[in-house]
Parts: C-alpha cells; structure tokens; sequence
C-alpha cells in the first residue's frame, strides 16, 4: 500500500522516532501519545488489521515475543505496561495498518474507554 502512512514508515519515507527495527517489524514513537511511554509495534509488509488474512501466526507470534523486549528497553519492565491492539471501526482502529500499542509509565484504567 503506496499510501499507508505505516508503510511509509516502515520504508523510512516518512519520518519517525523509531526505538527498534529489524527486516520484518518496526517499532517507534506515538506520535500522539496517551501515556508517559506510548509505542506503536507495526510489520512493514501491509497488513490491515488483526481480521486481515496477511495477520499469519509467524509473523504474529514474532511481534508478541518482541513486546517484553521494546518494554525492557522502553524502562516497563519492573511497573508493567498495557499491549493493546485496536481491530475495526468499532475497537477503535483509526490506522488501516496493524499496530500494537506498548503503553507505560502511569496507572491504566479498567475498563477501557
Ligand atoms: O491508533 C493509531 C495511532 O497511530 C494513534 O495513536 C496515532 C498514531 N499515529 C498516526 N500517525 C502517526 C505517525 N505518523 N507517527 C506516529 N504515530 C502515528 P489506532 O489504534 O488506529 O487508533
């Protein structure tokens, strides 16, 4: 997707304050963040969303593992943190790109807005 703003971050085409990258997954800052530590985790091939069929097991199961990582290196580890991953009009997904949200660094509320 030529005009995916995700995309274009995962190819470096648009600018962003990228905190870890390898060939298939990128993560970098919210650019409007909502708590103290706010990361998006993205693939950099396009996939839509969670109930997008390009949302395979590997890749998936990939980006989880990596979540306690970003959180360690983010500073999460000792007080926790939130993964949220918004899926469709109505769980609040406004990017059409898969993302996890990694959120630290205050007290979240249950249950969520
Ligand atoms: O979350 C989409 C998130 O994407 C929202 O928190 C803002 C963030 N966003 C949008 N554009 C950018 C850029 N260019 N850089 C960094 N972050 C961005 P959703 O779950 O879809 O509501």
């Amino acid at each position: 997707m030529s005009d995916c703003i995700f995309c274009k971050i995962g190819r470096h085409e648009l600018a962003s304050d990228i905190v870890y990258e390898d060939g298939e997954l990128v993560a970098f800052k919210d650019i409007n963040p909502v708590a103290p530590v706010h990361v998006l985790l993205i693939p950099k091939k396009h996939v839509s969303s969670l109930l997008d069929e390009g949302a395979e097991e590997g890749m998936l199961g990939r980006a989880l593992a990596l979540v306690p990582r970003i959180a360690r290196q983010l500073g999460l580890a000792e007080k926790g943190f939130r993964l949220v991953v918004n899926t469709g009009k109505e769980g609040g997904q406004t990017v059409g790109h898969l993302h996890f949200h990694i959120l630290g660094g205050r007290d979240m509320l249950w249950p969520p807005g």
